[in-house]
């Protein structure tokens, strides 16, 4: 039994090793894989007797194994699997889980507050029934920010500008976006504007060969404006749809790289006055409240009109996403849930929240699959 038992520490081990050396890992082309066959075997294999599993519910179950480590499905999990008393004292206990997942304080405090309201009127029998309205309130709080990205058709090409400060993913996202674009038949393009490092032109480049996208470049060190001045004028005479263009990661204290997002507005804007048509701020789903700070920064250097909340599978708290939903309202466009090309998902609020609360503690039916 001991043995049986350590065997299985040990696999588990194993699984931790691998998933953390994935994070620095290149990602592989063979790895790249469409939704449907990344995930299909798995639903496979639990359900051998019945091979027509229903799209969504593959996906919503992707969700809930992707963020199934995450603290905010940790804490708040185990507090409401002890089956705690409905009180003050566990709204009080649910309060700090939420501060502590990074939900942020105003979020937080609106939710409590509520459910203190709720509880007042008597309108809960039990845990789990506060729970239940808890998933509802957190649902209704992203629903309105659940707004995909449509690309407009009459602009041609869609330009896509992506910003964010260094790390949190915005060349791995181009790499995604460019495969979801191509699988929905547009012709894509990508623009290198992180001249800041050499290795950020290869690595794109390595993108677009994978995706068999072209890549206009000039090398490090050029003008980030006018290599993507290039790649609007070549995706125009070409006729292409989307051009994504990808930019240095920089700090709201580097002035001069926040100009530089404005200098490319700015040149952009003698070719197409409303390009680019979408600017793409990528956000670390594991900074917490710092993620705040920079979407208030670049929406005011350059303007944001959507959200990309990358990296909520693995380590990520997952609360970050009430707080910037709370705090700006901003379209939250895709969240990543991994490193290869179909880790990208449009936001689905009850995919996410159903992950972070699990369909198992409280009433099944209340979260729809
Ligand atoms: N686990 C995980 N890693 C990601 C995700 N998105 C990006 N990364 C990783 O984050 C690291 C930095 O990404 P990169 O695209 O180079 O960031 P950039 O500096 O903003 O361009 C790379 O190792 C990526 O593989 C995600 O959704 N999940
Ligand atoms: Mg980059």
């Amino acid at each position: 039994m001991f043995k049986f038992w350590k065997k299985n520490e040990n696999a588990e081990r194993a699984t931790e090793n691998a998933q953390a050396s994935d994070s620095t890992r290149p990602i592989e082309a063979d790895a790249i894989a469409t939704n449907s066959s990344s995930v299909a075997p798995q639903s496979a294999e639990e359900t051998p007797s019945a091979p027509v599993v229903p799209v969504i519910a593959i996906e919503r179950k992707t969700w809930r194994e992707r963020l199934a480590g995450s603290v905010f499905n940790r804490s708040i999990g185990s507090l409401f699997a002890r089956r705690p008393k409905l009180d003050d004292a566990l709204l009080d206990e649910l309060e700090t889980a939420l501060l502590g997942a990074d939900v942020g304080v105003s979020a937080t405090t609106a939710l409590i507050e509520d459910l203190r309201r709720r509880m007042g009127k008597r309108e809960f029998v039990d845990a789990d029934a506060l729970l239940l309205a808890l998933r509802s309130d957190l649902i209704a709080l992203l629903q309105p920010v659940a707004q995909p990205l449509r690309v407009d058709a009459s602009k041609r090409p869609f330009v896509i500008l992506m910003v964010g400060v260094n790390g949190v993913g915005k060349t791995t996202t181009i790499g995604k976006l460019a495969r979801r674009f191509q699988n929905a038949g547009h012709s894509v393009v990508l623009a290198a504007g992180d001249t800041f490092r050499a290795a950020a032109v290869e690595q794109l480049k390595t993108w677009g060969e994978r995706n068999d996208v072209a890549v206009v470049a000039q090398g490090s060190g050029a003008d980030s404006a006018s290599v993507i001045f290039d790649a609007l004028q070549s995706a125009r005479s070409k006729q292409l749809d989307i051009l994504i263009a990808d930019t240095a990661g920089r700090l709201h204290t580097q002035a001069g790289l926040m100009d530089e997002l404005a200098k490319i507005r700015r040149v952009l804007g003698k070719l197409d006055a409303v390009a680019p048509h979408e600017v793409l701020l990528v956000i670390d789903g594991t900074t917490g409240q710092n993620a705040v700070n920079q979407t208030r920064q670049f929406r005011a250097a350059i303007g944001v009109t959507g959200l990309v909340v990358s990296k909520l599978d693995g380590s990520a708290k997952g609360g970050v996403v009430f707080a910037l939903a709370k705090e700006f309202g901003l379209p939250i466009r895709f969240v990543g849930l991994g490193e290869t090309a179909d880790d990208l998902r449009e936001f689905d609020p009850v995919a996410f929240v159903d992950a972070l609360l699990p369909a198992n503690l409280g009433n099944r039916e209340t979260v729809a699959t």
